[in-house]
């Protein structure tokens, strides 16, 4: 408990210099935890056995509820992947900025250096501040030079170590990131990456499907990369680019010597593992051990990593220190451009659990994510709570916690749900805004970038906002329509009677609530 002693702080006049914005109702004597945040690619809400699975089993994830507080009303802020991160780590909501839907491997940095930030905010707290895994919101200025300094990045918007992928599994350039250099690059291997135009001579997934070990989709039918069709096209960067079976055992011991190298001072981890995004290639030690197909066995991998840095943060005896916090960034999908019998194997299997449709959706499926935090002694042990909270809360609420002020102007969608998020208030939001936005690929140019759609939920209420975005993509229902749609989540989860015509001045309410959102 030494470390605990020296780690925490005193209360600081900052605290109280909190503006009203994000204000907290009780004072609240700062402290400063470890944070590690884990942060999975595509869970749904259905895919643990602490969220009701019944063919998965996940006891490492299972434990970590029963040791912490389970969350079964957390929303991810966006359907997709770089919208749920921009807000995540900003603390504004995705479509208060342009360009925040699903980038490309060479997309810009879409978070300008010296925004205020998740990271930064911790740094200035005195935290050091580290992201292992996926990255997706963008590098470099417009180019990104490979073969050098790859910046701006995310050492420019707060942490001061990163060992990343540029953006998904299923985009190039398949190759990891040690700060700002490709790491393993032999400088006679340049790598060249385009998303419009064939480059080089090696074999695509299209020219050449002899050569993949699954089938996947036009999208994903660019450059080969151990057998998998990418989306995109590179050439060089041979000894540098990743093996997909080895790689959560790569992303696992990095996270790992970083919280050993740090156990001594407060740290940020931002974890944000790959599972279970296509395409799913689990470690040979999981393939085949669901019974699932690759999406299951790369759930069963999640679950595993979970209980090594549980074990690892227990070994160090820093457990009691260390607030865990782990969701996902959009809900679930089966089929996402590969042909790898996550379909077929499914069953009776509901990824989304109660919920409809999942990623890509403005349905519950594709923002209701499962969500725990454990810290113990200090997170309540064992605890369902029906809290309303969104991911873009965790800047406010963890500014409270460590008692770094946040200014009016920053974070403006971020409130200060940190009782919630410690299981000690039943009571989290009163409203979350729900959203997607679609891009619609054929082959390498994108046909649609989709109009984005927004819903709000006010307790068990919601109303989805009328568009013409399209109705379906990868087989999961959006939820589009062209006139606005009320649910009522507690008489009907599953999002299957519109209540509109029905219960009008309701939804004229809400609709003018998100209008007044969206503009203030
Ligand atoms: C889509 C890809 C999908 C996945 C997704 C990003 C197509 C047809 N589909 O564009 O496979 O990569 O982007 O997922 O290209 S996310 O979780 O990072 O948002
Ligand atoms: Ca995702």
């Amino acid at each position: 408990m030494k470390a605990a002693i020296t780690r925490r702080r005193v209360l600081l006049a900052g605290a109280a210099a909190l503006v009203a914005q994000h204000a907290r109702a009780a004072p609240f004597a700062p402290q400063n935890p470890n944070i590690l945040l884990i942060y999975a690619d595509d869970l749904g809400y259905g895919d643990l056995s602490c969220y009701g699975a019944t063919r998965l089993r996940t006891p490492h994830l299972d434990r970590l509820a029963a040791r912490g507080t389970r969350f079964e009303n957390a929303h991810s802020p966006s359907a997709t992947c770089t919208p749920s991160r921009y807000a995540l780590l900003t603390g504004d909501y995705a479509w208060r900025a342009s360009g925040t839907q699903i980038l490309p491997g060479d997309a810009p940095a879409l978070i300008p250096p010296g925004k205020f930030t998740l990271p930064a905010m911790l740094k200035r707290a005195g935290y050091a501040t580290g992201l292992v895994g996926k990255w997706h919101l963008g590098l470099g200025d417009g180019t990104v030079d490979w073969n050098g300094e790859i910046a701006p990045g995310p050492l420019d918007i707060g942490f001061d170590y990163g060992f990343f992928m540029p953006a998904t599994l299923d985009r190039v350039p398949t190759v990891l990131i040690e700060n700002r250099r490709v790491v393993n690059l032999d400088p006679a291997d340049p790598i060249a990456v385009d998303y419009k135009t064939r480059i080089g001579d090696e074999p695509t997934g299209a020219d050449n499907p002899d050569q993949l070990h699954v089938a996947g989709d036009a999208e994903h039918s660019n450059a080969i990369v151990n057998g998998i069709g990418r989306i995109g096209f590179m050439t060089g960067g041979k000894a540098a680019r990743w093996k997909d079976e080895d790689l959560s055992d790569l992303l696992l011991a990095k996270a790992t010597t970083y919280i050993e190298q740090h156990k001594d001072a407060p740290f940020f981890l931002y974890f944000a593992v790959n599972e279970p995004h296509v395409p799913r290639a689990p470690h040979p030690r999981f393939a085949g051990k669901s019974g699932m197909g690759a999406r299951g066995d790369t759930i069963l991998q999640l679950d595993w990593m979970v209980g090594q840095l549980t074990a690892t943060l227990d070994a160090l005896g820093i457990a009691d220190d260390t607030l865990i916090v782990f969701s996902s960034d959009n809900g679930p999908i089966l089929f996402d451009g590969y042909q790898d019998q996550a379909v077929e194997l499914a069953g009776d299997h509901q990824p989304a659990g109660p919920y409809r449709s999942g990623k890509y959706a403005i349905y519950e499926g594709g923002t209701r994510v499962p969500m725990i935090t454990c810290w113990p002694g200090q997170v309540r042990a064992g605890q369902v709570s029906r809290a309303l909270v969104d991911h873009v809360d965790l800047v406010a609420s963890l500014a409270a916690l460590v008692g770094e002020p946040l200014p009016r102007d920053v974070a403006v969608d971020s409130l200060d749900m940190l009782d919630a998020l410690l299981g000690k208030a039943g009571r989290g939001r009163d409203h979350v805004i729900e959203d997607t936005k679609l891009m619609v690929t054929t082959g390498t140019t994108v046909a649609s970038s989709g109009e984005r759609i927004l819903a709000i939920r006010a307790g068990d209420w919601k109303l989805i906002r009328g568009s013409v975005a399209p109705h379906e993509f990868h087989g999961n229902a959006i939820g589009t329509s062209p006139r606005d749609q009320l649910y009522d989540l507690a008489r009907d989860p599953g999002e299957t009677v519109d209540l509109t015509a029905k219960l009008s001045d309701r939804a004229r309410m809400l609709a003018a609530w998100l209008d007044r959102i969206e503009k203030g």
